[in-house]
């Protein structure tokens, strides 16, 4: 006989931690699977040389435990992955979160038994679990993607994926380096490891902005300021647009004088990092409003860079700035400047394979490597799902109900998948906003349907299709609406080869995502069947 619980969980990054909590506050029994040996998610893998937050430290964590905002002590502003991975390692001790889950161990399927409305969850320990409920918290950056480069594998050297980094590190001092990637993974690194070798060739596809992150350390009165109105940043997050508690400038990019202009946008980039895009409210969405934010980030960033040729290569021409996932670094651009750095623009001379030596470029050249670092990102969004065969009625997998790319209600639900829920994925604010919020938001959110169900005596919940197929055409139209589509980015899922082009998380912000499913909420879960 499988073991029979109320909940299987599966993933034990934040939004998993907080859903073991959560169900386990409403009484409710939970198995919990975790791929990695500990808690942590994206931050127990992504131990990279420079890997650190893009959302200030003091509104990336738990909102729920009013007494952990107090206890707690951040040191920097922008928090390193070790201090986040302590925060959450701290997490699980505080609350005994931890009994809850099977380490080491990743769910291979989930079946439903429509008749009984119960999912049967095996993992590859062999493990066979019989629930009501499956929430999946696997994260929208679990699932690394290396590219299809010819001769990968006859490298002589080391290869490093940054989202599978070694646990012990790497020693890199002395060492001719590549790195393969310039997105959020690769600028953060480069600067550092640049720090530590002896060679270091940065091979670029696409040019990326990065905004520097103005990190420092907390000091004990900063770090009193922000508890005394932790409430405050709170409320503000949970109105924004990004879930951080910083809103947009009143007026248009164009309304505004250009005195007024340029201050904003000094101010946003004292601020740092990604909150850039958001200056002003249309940024995002009107094509002057956003290079007027182009050309003040460009006349930043040239003055960074000692060489005009090799700046000329890492200014973006292909994208208007915003619409792939602005990067925070710490002295980026002026890394170039060291002589031991060289840039290779793979636009006009592209790796034609990796050799034992190095990598081979299409005009001949042998770059000469021991070590390649592969910043080359993920297979956002649903790449972890379609790792897990889910079934649901009539023997339909998920991945059949999504190969024209997610398909959800809400982001919650998923028609023909009754009791099932993910946490903060496609089809909500997710990577576009604070991952902690949102996943506490989801986690909130379906505990309040769990109760009501369990209230009303009810066997189970089932986004209907209709409500799936509005959903996603809102989603559509909103993602048009916009300059998010512009850019050949994960969000679109245009960096894996194959998958089919449609814009994943929604785009309208994470104060008008939360005003959306609490009015479903109150209107007795409309879009959904009570089973
Ligand atoms: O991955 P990416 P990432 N040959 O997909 C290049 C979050 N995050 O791990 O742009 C050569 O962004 C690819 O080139 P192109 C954050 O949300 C946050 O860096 O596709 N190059 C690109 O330059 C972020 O957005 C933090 O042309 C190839 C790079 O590899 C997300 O995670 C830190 C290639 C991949 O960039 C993903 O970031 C880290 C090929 N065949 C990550 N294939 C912070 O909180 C791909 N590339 C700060």
């Amino acid at each position: 006989m499988p073991e029979q619980v109320d909940v299987v969980i599966v993933g034990a990054g934040f939004s998993g931690l907080y859903a073991a909590y959560r169900m386990r506050e409403l009484g409710l029994s939970v198995a919990g699977f975790e791929r990695g040996a500990d808690v942590g998610g994206v931050w127990y893998w992504n131990r990279y040389p420079g890997a650190r937050c893009d959302v200030e430290s003091v509104d990336y964590s738990y909102s729920f435990d009013k007494d952990l905002e107090q206890e707690w002590d951040w040191s920097e502003k922008y928090a390193t992955q070790p201090e986040i991975l302590r925060y959450v390692e701290h997490v699980a001790q505080r609350h005994d979160l931890r009994r809850h889950f099977t380490f080491g161990t990743s769910v291979v399927s989930a079946e439903l038994d429509e008749e009984r409305l119960r999912w049967t969850v095996r993992t590859d320990g062999g493990q066979v679990v019989e629930a009501r409920y499956v929430l999946f918290g696997v994260g929208c950056l679990s699932s690394t993607h290396l590219p299809e480069i010819e001769g990968i594998a006859d490298f002589a050297g080391a290869s490093y994926h940054t989202g599978e980094w070694p646990h012990e590190g790497v020693d890199l001092s002395g060492l001719r380096v590549g790195v393969v990637g310039t997105g959020s993974s690769g600028i953060q690194s480069i600067p550092e490891i640049a720090a530590q070798a002896a060679q270091l060739t940065v091979f670029q596809r696409s040019a990326n902005y990065s905004i520097p992150a103005g990190n420092k350390p907390l000091s004990d009165e900063d770090r009193a300021a922000q508890k005394a109105e932790y409430a405050e940043r709170r409320r503000l997050a949970r109105l924004s647009g990004g879930g951080s508690p910083h809103m947009a400038h009143p007026l248009k990019t164009l309304e505004a004088s250009p005195e007024e202009r340029r201050a904003a946008f000094e101010e946003r980039w004292e601020l740092g990092g990604v909150l850039y895009s958001k200056t002003f409210p249309d940024q995002l969405t009107d094509r002057a409003a956003n290079d007027e934010a182009r050309r003040f980030w460009e006349e930043k960033v040239r003055a960074e860079i000692a060489d005009p040729a090799v700046a000329e290569q890492l200014i973006p021409a292909d994208h208007p700035i915003g619409t792939k996932r602005i990067v925070t670094d710490d002295g980026y651009f002026a890394t170039y400047n060291r002589d031991h750095v060289h840039l290779v623009n793979l636009r006009g001379n592209p790796v034609e394979r990796v050799e034992a030596a190095g990598i081979r470029l299409s005009d001949g050249t042998l770059v000469e490597l021991d070590v390649i670092v592969y910043a080359t990102g993920f297979d956002a969004m649903t790449g972890s799902l379609d790792r897990i065969s889910v079934t649901g009625r009539g023997g339909r997998t998920l991945k059949e109900a999504w190969a024209a790319g997610p398909r959800t209600y809400l982001g919650l639900g998923v028609d023909g998948f009754p009791n099932l829920f993910n946490l903060a994925g496609p089809g909500s604010p997710s990577v576009l906003a604070n991952m902690i919020l949102c996943g506490e938001q989801h986690t909130d959110w379906i505990a309040g349907l769990l109760g009501q169900l369990r209230e009303g005596g009810y066997a189970g919940v089932e986004a209907r299709a209709d409500a799936v197929d509005a959903w996603v055409e809102e989603c559509r139209e909103r993602a048009e609406g916009t300059l998010m589509t512009a850019a050949n980015s994960w969000y679109l899922g245009a960096n894996i080869p194959g998958k089919p082009r449609v814009f994943m998380p929604f785009v309208g912000g994470f104060g008008v995502y939360g005003d959306i499913i609490e009015k479903v909420a109150a209107s007795g879960y409309q879009g959904f069947e009570l089973l």
